[in-house]
């Protein structure tokens, strides 16, 4: 039996294109769920599946995960054999720092540049901190890709779960136009080709529902 995602609407739920990315770009089968936010009953269908009351989280059988970082672990240890994390030691304790930081960090960014992922694309100024921020991404990634990205246009050469997990700032960066490096552009350039990414930028533009501050931000 396929594992079954839960996820929020493809339009806004940043956290939810993670583990949904790595599975379809791993051509790993999977049911998709979509509860979508801000109706009465979002939190109890949400309850439903995670003590948290949000999304992503993973059924498997009896076995449930929710946060999308544990999402994304249970999806490694579940396919061995894909590469989910780089098969090199020390790539992958990189891989894995930066995922933990993407997870924790970026809260200027994330609040100034809210995801839409069918926001046209607007330039809109940074303050100082978001600006930071971005400079932060900017360096880890030039870092990643100096290091480790030898095998590919990706941060750890091929697409991993470090991808994965940056994957919703790509389109932050992309949709608020965010002046960046030419380095990052062509790493943005490269997730946004992923057959992936545009079939969940399809879907985002074909759902009927619509939270009006969000699709007019
Ligand atoms: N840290 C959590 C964040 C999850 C989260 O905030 N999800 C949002 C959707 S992007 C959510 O479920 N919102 C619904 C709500 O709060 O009612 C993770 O990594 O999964």
């Amino acid at each position: 039996m396929p594992v079954k995602l839960i996820i929020a609407n493809k339009a806004y739920s940043s956290w939810s294109l993670r583990p949904w990315i790595l599975l379809a770009a791993f051509g790993i089968p999977f049911e998709e769920v979509v509860i979508p936010m801000n109706r009465p009953d979002t939190k109890k269908k949400m309850l439903k599946y995670a003590p948290t009351g949000k999304v992503p989280s993973l059924q498997d059988g009896e076995v449930s995960v929710y946060e999308s970082i544990s999402v994304i672990e249970y999806i490694a240890e579940k396919y061995p054999k894909k590469a989910i994390w780089p098969k090199n030691k020390k790539a992958r304790a990189h891989a894995r720092s930066l995922s933990a930081e993407m997870h924790a960090s970026f809260q200027a960014l994330r609040q100034h540049c809210p995801t839409v992922f069918r926001r046209p694309v607007q330039k809109r100024e940074l303050t100082p901190e978001a600006a930071a921020d971005v400079a932060r991404i900017e360096a880890a990634w030039a870092h990643a890709r100096k290091n480790f990205g030898k095998g590919g246009p990706f941060l750890f050469g091929k697409f991993c779960a470090a991808d994965a997990m940056f994957a919703p700032v790509v389109n932050r960066l992309h949709t608020y136009d965010v002046p960046v490096s030419k380095a990052t552009r062509a790493y943005m350039d490269a997730i946004m080709e992923l057959p992936a990414w545009k079939a969940w930028i399809h879907d985002a533009h074909k759902e009927k529902w619509s939270i009006e501050k969000y699709d007019t931000i």
